[in-house]
């Protein structure tokens, strides 16, 4: 069988950790005086830590130091981790582990691409780290995505060619990275705000075992 490099987002593809980072924002914003909706997170998905602070800062007009910056930054972060503490696999979305489990059988490489500097400490929370063959995440990039700098450091890890890797992302920012890293861009979420993706399912309980094989044998 032919091998393929399957790299997996992580806040939104497996866990879905974007309603702690609102918790966290909002509080945050609000500390601030700073409106903070749902429809703003949605635009913080896949978006750096630094990123996010900066365009929530815009939002709410306000300009502030360096090192108030670094405080926030640090607070933020760490309210954000005290909810990824009570994590546990309850927490993985359906179906994560049915892939995971079919790509181990048919022994094709995986790799975790994400943004989030506390990628690993989440992987360990709900027990997934040995899953992974390569892990690359916010530490390990200097640009974000929409830069592809993060898949291609994970099609190099796993000794894959770029273009035979496979991206399971669900931010707008993160399917632009797979497509500019020439890979096989697979949304997560909803067609609307994911149609640049070669294909969007909603969750992995649409994704078939024969679809994944059919992507190996391409
Ligand atoms: P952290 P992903 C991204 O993770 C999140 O989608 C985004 O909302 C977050 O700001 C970013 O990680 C940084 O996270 O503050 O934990 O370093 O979707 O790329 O797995
Ligand atoms: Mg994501």
């Amino acid at each position: 069988m032919k091998k393929k490099g399957f790299i997996f987002d992580l806040d939104g593809v497996i866990v879905d950790t974007a309603k702690y980072h609102f918790l966290a924002w909002k509080k945050l914003a609000n500390s601030l005086e700073i409106d903070f909706t749902e429809e703003e997170n949605e635009q913080l998905k896949g978006v750096s830590r630094v990123r996010s602070l900066e365009k929530i800062l815009s939002w709410g007009n306000k300009t502030i130091s360096e090192d108030r910056f670094k405080e926030l930054m640090a607070e933020k972060n760490e309210d954000y981790l005290s909810h990824i503490s009570k994590m546990d696999e309850n927490e993985i979305l359906p179906d994560v582990p049915r892939v995971l489990h079919l790509l181990k059988e048919l022994q094709q490489p995986i790799s975790l691409g994400s943004a989030s500097k506390n990628a690993r400490t989440i992987l360990e929370r709900v027990n997934l780290k040995s899953h992974f063959n390569a892990i690359v995440d916010g530490n390990d990039v200097s640009k974000a995505k929409p830069d592809p700098e993060v898949f291609l450091i994970a099609a190099k890890l796993l000794d894959i060619n770029p273009e035979d890797c496979i991206v399971f992302e669900d931010s707008v920012a993160g399917v632009e990275a797979a497509n500019v890293a020439n890979m096989i861009s697979i949304g997560i979420g909803s067609e609307a705000v994911l149609g640049h993706a070669q294909h969007v399912f909603r969750d992995f309980t649409e994704i078939s075992n024969e679809f994944i094989k059919s992507l190996i044998e391409k």
